[in-house]
């Protein structure tokens, strides 16, 4: 299925999230985790873990943030055009809708860091939270045991005061309970779509293998005003979008397909 069915946009609705679990095939998958290793490779990410004074950059624990990538890779940034990702998120937000953060968070094996809990309004502060969309894709299988993303069913219907998180250089967290939360675990190339609002965090990775997840913010092109957002706005549909031309100043609306293939045999 390319598009959500009626109950999963009801229970987004609710709930503030739902799942895809098998939104990339294995050669898409593939040839995202082609091009983390040469993110990897080319040292274009860093480690934000801190040794618990939000300053000192940890030796021992590890959550290595790639971020932008539009800028680093041409098939990160004609992913959100694609169809089965493009006809999810406006089914989910509603259309015209924008881009407007993608990046990576890789977790290596033992020393693999979570990223503390804490909603994306409490970064992005639109207006209505249901009016945005994080989408958080596993690059590889996501467990328990490896820290895979945890949500808390119903948060947006809340608010949380945040305060910097000590453990990162940069994050804010809150004080969740953790009873609450449910774990999404997902096989490589499965999803996670959930509201702003919604209060999420991933755990450590105890595991041998690393372990990456992929996340897109997408906003509704009425909200883009109200928001308080970090990089550049892509309109991905409506009267405002180009395929990328106005802000790329190249038109990668059809290169998903070419891009996956570029990358694998
Ligand atoms: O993967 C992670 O560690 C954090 C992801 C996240 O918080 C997000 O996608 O908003």
């Amino acid at each position: 299925m390319d598009k959500f069915s009626q109950a999963e946009i009801a229970h987004f609705r609710t709930e503030g999230y739902v799942t895809a679990p098998r939104l990339f095939n294995a050669r898409e998958v593939q040839a995202m985790q082609v091009e983390l290793d040469y993110f990897k490779q080319n040292g274009l990410g860093r480690n934000v873990a801190t040794e618990g004074d939000g300053q000192t950059h940890s030796t021992t624990k590890i959550n290595y943030q790639i971020i932008p990538l539009n800028d680093k890779s041409t098939l990160f940034r004609a992913l959100p055009f694609a169809p089965h990702v493009a006809t999810r998120v406006g089914q989910l937000i509603g259309e015209p809708f924008a881009r407007h953060l993608d990046q990576i968070f890789l977790k290596p094996g033992r020393t693999g860091a979570g990223t503390s809990w804490h909603t994306d309004n409490a970064y992005f502060q639109l207006s209505d939270v249901t009016k945005g969309v994080g989408m958080w894709v596993a690059l590889h299988d996501a467990t328990l045991a490896n820290g895979t993303l945890h949500v808390i069913p119903r948060s947006h219907l809340e608010t949380f005061a945040h305060t910097r998180d000590l453990g990162s250089d940069h994050h804010i967290t809150f004080a969740a309970d953790d009873q609450r939360a449910v774990p999404i675990e997902l096989a490589a190339g499965g999803a996670v779509f959930f509201n702003y609002g919604i209060g999420h965090g991933t755990k450590a990775n105890n595991t041998d293998a690393e372990r990456a997840g992929l996340a897109y913010h997408f906003l509704h092109a009425d909200y883009v005003a109200t928001g308080r957002l970090t990089d550049g706005v892509v309109y991905i549909t409506g009267p405002q979008a180009s395929g990328g031309l106005h802000e790329y100043g190249v038109n990668v609306a059809d290169a998903w397909a070419q891009e996956v293939a570029a990358r694998t045999p």
